[in-house]
């Protein structure tokens, strides 16, 4: 196959970008008046507004030609019949089976699997429907994939969730997490959630240890949950396999929030409600999956990432929630999109020759706009916004949402089209890019959507990039590394480092006795 940068769709793409570089959106509007409602795409009360970027629809025609050429299709059918597409770790990636219907059919070395997804959902289900009433708080353990969707999905989801409850996470192994989330608590009136698909995480296995003890001679049958794809390891902590809830190896951490690590979620907000959010993933990827590529959400706004990132060299992305229930999404999107495509070698081994995925970051609107929106406007980089917006507050309280809302439309406003002034320190240049997803209101199948949509933006582009999307080797080294380090802080032995990592142990054991 040939390189990317090879290909005459990316050529075509090369040769089209020299002309629109020099073009403003002031220009882009005032020549095409009705651009703002044309270039828009909505999906099931999605309503995406690219129009503020730096395209026109020739852009929009020429990206479309390159998702084809890199059979973004062909890719997208591949993932869905659960083909192994994770090669370097030889699974299928079917979280899109999770959310299928009921009586759908996923087939995995022959054997459907969506039974046992609806069996595990039921099996979930009864565990809330007959949660003990002596518990009074839940405390989810577990990291990476295992913890981000989890915070991420009870925080957005507050507005719905039961209040006679209170929910912590815990994932750091930094004591500190585990002893200020537990403070306050009483032990028998405490579930641990520990969450782990390997069993073996570092991290969690500590947290997970330390929660034991903290329960003092409780019956840790009644006071531990497990949510694994790892039965052994489960048993050997000491939890009964009854109180096990499974998943699968084609359920990547990162993916995995709508699996059985979704527990916590589903004691917070209901089954109900639960089920309503997986119902909005699976929206989300039946559009992506059948949608036409000019009015699918996912692959407009991976083709515009590819866009700037690729061509204007654009390093970041910046995704400004204006909703404070979204405060974690930014930091869910770090891991969903920067674990996925932080990747420089291609599926045949290969080193790229041009840029991959980009850094993701963001805070709730109107936080960011008091600290670094700043440098947003008239900074020297080009950093492409994805403002997020609901048009029905979920608290309606005074003016608030208005005011909150008149904001999210004129920061969008202001950075594309800027403003002039006698003072160079006043000039708004401008002609900075941003996408507009406006909906009526944050619901959990709302939140679904929103997710499932960043994951398939994730899926496009790793097409294009030819990546592995969900292998996360560049996390690996670290923990050996730690490994290896942990009894050298103990005991005076032989360090056998570099002389800064040497130097620094060293400093760090006299200090420790002291
Ligand atoms: C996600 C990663 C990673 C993983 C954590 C926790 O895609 O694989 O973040 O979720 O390392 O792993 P366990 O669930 O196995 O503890």
């Amino acid at each position: 196959m040939n390189s990317l940068t090879a290909r005459p769709a990316w050529t075509a793409l090369a040769n089209h970008f020299q002309q629109i570089k020099g073009q403003h959106l002031r220009q882009l509007f005032a020549a095409d008046p009705t651009r703002g409602e044309r270039l828009t795409a909505e999906f099931a009360g999605l309503y995406l507004d690219y129009s503020k970027n730096r395209v026109t629809d020739e852009t929009i025609r020429l990206l479309v030609k390159l998702a084809e050429d890199c059979r973004l299709r062909e890719r997208t059918a591949a993932m869905f019949a659960g083909e192994k597409i994770n090669v370097t770790e030889n699974r299928a990636v079917l979280h899109t089976a999770l959310r299928a219907p009921r009586g759908a059919s996923i087939l995995v070395d022959g054997k459907n699997v969506v039974p046992d997804v609806h069996a595990v959902l039921d099996r979930m289900t009864a565990f809330v429907s007959r949660l003990d009433p002596r518990i009074k708080n839940i405390v989810n353990i577990g990291i990476g994939g295992s913890d981000l969707g989890p915070v991420m999905a009870y925080e957005a989801l507050r507005h719905y969730s039961r209040r006679d409850l209170t929910f912590r996470f815990v994932s750091n192994v930094d004591g500190t997490d585990f002893v200020e989330a537990t403070r306050d608590l009483l032990p028998a009136e405490t579930l641990f959630i520990v969450a782990s698909k390997t069993f073996t995480t570092q991290e969690t296995m500590t947290n997970a240890i330390t929660a034991r003890h903290w329960l003092g001679n409780l019956p840790v049958h009644e006071h531990f949950v497990a949510i694994s794809t790892n039965e052994a390891e489960v048993k050997k902590f000491g939890i009964d396999p009854k109180n096990m809830f499974g998943f699968w190896d084609w359920v990547g951490g990162r993916y995995s929030m709508t699996s059985a690590i979704g527990l916590s979620t589903m004691i917070a907000i209901g089954p109900e409600n639960f089920r309503a959010l997986l119902a909005g993933f699976h929206a989300m990827d039946e559009h992506f999956r059948t949608a036409p590529y000019e009015k699918n959400l996912p692959v407009l706004m991976g083709l515009l990432g590819i866009w700037y990132v690729n061509f204007f060299g654009a390093e970041t992305v910046a995704v400004l929630p204006y909703d404070q229930y979204l405060k974690r999404f930014p930091a869910y999107l770090q891991q969903l999109t920067m674990e996925s495509n932080g990747k420089y070698v291609t599926l045949a081994g290969q080193r790229v020759d041009y840029q991959t995925g980009a850094i993701f970051w963001g805070e709730p609107g109107t936080n960011g706009q008091h600290s670094f929106y700043q440098l947003i406007h008239q900074g020297t980089k080009l950093i492409p916004c994805d403002f997020l917006g609901f048009s029905r507050s979920l608290n309606p309280t005074g003016a608030h949402h208005d005011l909150l809302m008149s904001n999210f439309f004129a920061q969008t406003e202001a950075l594309a089209f800027g403003k002039d002034a006698p003072a160079a320190h006043r000039v708004f240049e401008g002609n900075r890019p941003s996408n507009t997803l406006l909906a009526e209101q944050l619901t959990p199948a709302m939140l679904g959507m929103l997710v499932a949509l960043y994951e398939h933006i994730v899926f496009t582009q790793g097409v294009i990039w030819n990546l592995d999307s969900f292998d996360q080797w560049g996390v690996e080294l670290g923990k050996v590394l730690a490994k290896q380090i942990v009894p050298e802080l103990q005991a005076d032995a032989d360090l056998r480092h570099d002389s800064s990592t040497n130097a620094l142990i060293r400093r760090y054991r006299q200090q420790r006795l002291r």
